[in-house]
């Protein structure tokens, strides 16, 4: 039987699977252990009643197991692992954080209107700590088999391109040859092209927050 899970929806276009890369986090790891499931688009601007009910914090990605809804990907993920241990997915813990400060980092770049905050800085220094990580064990993060970090990450480093590109006409510096090599293999990915928001809805959904 499928999985339910709800993820949200496209801004301004309610049908189409939308920009949030947590539930892209939770869809590849479903993809990746081959778990068949069923998705439920949230319009997260008009949350529907039935999904509020079922989860009141109202925020994307839930999935239901044993008819209980779970949030918050990195529990979702979890439960995913313990009850689908086929193809395993789960890192060694010494890189369960890998890359764990980019995408804070890059929101941060995104979000600063003072070109001397060190924000872009900030993160440069978490893009170089990562391509120095995939030099030593790459090509992903746990060598030559995808793993979970590997599919937390990549929604996030397509944010960082689409999102970073589109408002800053900035780039990963081509010197971080592993990084760029690293999101090539990645968004090559049957599982990525299957669960990834086309460009304009990740820039429709960052717009508000950079125009705050
Ligand atoms: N820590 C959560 C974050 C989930 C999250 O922030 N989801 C956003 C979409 S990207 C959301 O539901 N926003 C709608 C809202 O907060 O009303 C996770 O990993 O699942």
């Amino acid at each position: 039987m499928a999985v339910e899970v709800c993820v949200k929806a496209a801004v301004g276009a309610p049908d189409v699977l939308g920009d949030c890369p947590f539930c892209q986090r939770v869809l590849l790891t479903l993809e990746e252990k081959k778990i068949p499931y069923k998705m439920h688009l949230i319009n997260v601007d008009n949350k529907p009643k039935w999904f509020l009910e079922v989860n009141p914090e109202g925020k994307v990605p839930v999935i239901k197991f044993d008819d209980k809804w779970i949030a918050d990907s990195d529990v979702v993920v979890g439960i995913i692992e313990e009850k689908y241990p086929n193809r395993p997915l789960s890192p060694p813990p010494q890189f369960a954080s890998v890359g764990s400060k980019i995408f804070p980092s890059f929101v941060k770049f995104l979000k600063s209107k003072d070109p001397s905050d060190g924000s872009e800085q900030a993160l440069l220094d978490e893009l170089k700590a990562l391509d120095e990580h995939l030099r030593a064990h790459g090509p992903y993060v746990n060598g030559e088999k995808i793993c979970a970090v590997d599919l937390s990450l990549a929604p996030k480093l397509y944010h960082l391109d689409v999102a970073l590109g589109h408002f800053k006409g900035w780039k990963i510096p081509e010197s971080l040859t592993h990084v760029h090599n690293y999101m090539k293999l990645l968004f090559l990915q049957e599982s990525f092209e299957k669960t990834k928001p086309a460009k304009k809805y990740v820039i429709a959904g960052w717009e508000p927050k950079v125009n705050a």
